[in-house]
């Protein structure tokens, strides 16, 4: 097989009609008005609010800010439980914040918190978990929740995955106290940067607004210690066009997913990561485990070999956020301490999946798997 000629990424913004944007960009230029609260942002948030099915949600400028700002809104000290296999922002959120990740394992299947480690990991300077939504797939909702009110702690979510997750049939954003959202260019839905914080109540929208606003809550009357997080006029135009299209991009990695489920599936070692039964997909990622015992070679030759035919293949979450050098030092950080996580980040790896892929280069990449068996390639 030859390499492709130009590299097959792990996946490919989402480009709406150039005229359909600039349609829209004529509006704010024709008012003037580029940024803090303007109608497009209006616009886009009232369209993303009833499509994720969420009572209140507030846009950001970037999904890690918005995650700066859920801890503030929800004043999260000391330490707050989170998982190391994840992106690197979700710890950073917090070391950034003063408050020390407390890492905690995760489960086998689904890949995110596991709520007995969590519970295990509470000291009585434990004021929250950060749970993420790993490749879109929900955490244990309730076995968190009920940690949480049984021990008194705030529920955050790091949903930058799970855009458009539903839970049978509820937005994955009505869950825990704040859920954010990211929007960046690599996101099913993207305004190239940007992000959201969803929450239940007025009260909460409105702190979080204060708060990515400077504080300011009147020209002359400075409330609390806010930071930039306003999402722009011409990130939501786009957010705005990509939304008209999301449908039948979703259409389209829904067959992708199929393909590689069907090529994949009888191909021993190689598993999907799916959703549990119930849960309406984020389309975000095709994410493939290797059992190099099972298949006769490793997740690392199988990224090798992609990576020689020019797939570029990424393997999220490798390595661990707890072995990163700022945090390998922290007592929750101990490998001994995390071994379902450490498993998975030897063994995930993501394939190429956006809407323009076409089919021919899902069956390629999988005859190059398949060929890897037994480290025949
Ligand atoms: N929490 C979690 C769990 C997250 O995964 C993330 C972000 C966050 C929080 C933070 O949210 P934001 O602050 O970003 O809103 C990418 C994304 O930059 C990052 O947003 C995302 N997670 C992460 C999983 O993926 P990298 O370092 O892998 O990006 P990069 O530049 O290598 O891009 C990946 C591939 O996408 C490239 O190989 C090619 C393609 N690409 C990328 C861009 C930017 C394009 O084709 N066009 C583009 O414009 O982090």
């Amino acid at each position: 097989m030859t390499p492709f000629d130009k590299p097959v990424y792990v996946t490919a913004p989402l480009l709406p009609p150039l005229e359909a944007v600039t349609a829209r960009l004529a509006d704010v230029w024709a008012s003037g008005w580029l940024t803090n609260n303007g109608r497009q942002q209006e616009l886009l948030e009232a369209a993303l609010r009833a499509y994720l099915g969420v009572p209140q949600l507030s846009l950001f400028n970037n999904g890690t800010i918005a995650l700066f700002t859920a801890l503030r809104a929800l004043d999260l000290r000391g330490e707050v439980i989170t998982t190391p296999f994840t992106f690197p922002a979700t710890p950073h959120a917090l070391a950034w914040s003063g408050v020390t990740p407390v890492f905690a394992d995760i489960d086998p299947v689904r890949l995110t918190l596991d709520p007995a480690r969590v519970e295990e990991a509470i000291t009585p300077r434990t004021t929250g978990i950060l749970g993420v939504h790993v490749y879109g797939i929900p955490c244990d909702l309730d076995g968190l929740q009920q940690v949480a009110d049984r021990h008194g702690l705030k529920v955050i979510y790091d949903g930058a995955h799970a855009f458009g997750t539903r839970v049978n049939g509820a937005g994955i954003g009505t869950f825990g106290d704040i859920t954010m959202l990211s929007f960046h260019a690599t996101k099913l839905f993207h305004t190239a940067e940007g992000g959201a914080l969803a929450c239940r109540d007025e009260a909460m929208r409105e702190r979080i607004n204060q708060l990515k606003n400077f504080g300011i809550i009147d020209p002359e009357t400075v409330l609390s210690i806010g930071l930039n997080g306003k999402m722009n006029e011409l990130q939501a135009v786009l957010g705005l066009a990509v939304l008209d299209c999301l449908a039948e991009e979703i259409d389209r990695r829904k067959a992708l997913l199929q393909l590689y489920r069907r090529a994949l599936g009888d191909v021993d070692g190689v598993t999907m990561v799916e959703e549990p039964p119930g849960i309406e997909s984020s389309y975000q990622y095709c994410a493939i485990r290797i059992d190099e015992a099972r298949f006769g070679c490793s997740r690392d030759d199988v990224h090798r070999a992609l990576m020689n035919h020019n797939v570029i293949s990424r393997k999220y979450f490798f390595p661990l956020c707890s072995d990163y050098a700022c945090y390998r030092d922290l007592p929750s950080a101990d490998p001994a301490r995390l071994p379902v996580a450490r498993t998975a980040a030897m063994q995930v790896l993501c394939l190429p999946l956006y809407g323009s892929l076409p089919p021919e280069t899902v069956q390629c990449i999988c005859d190059i798997i398949a060929s890897c068996r037994g480290g025949a390639s």
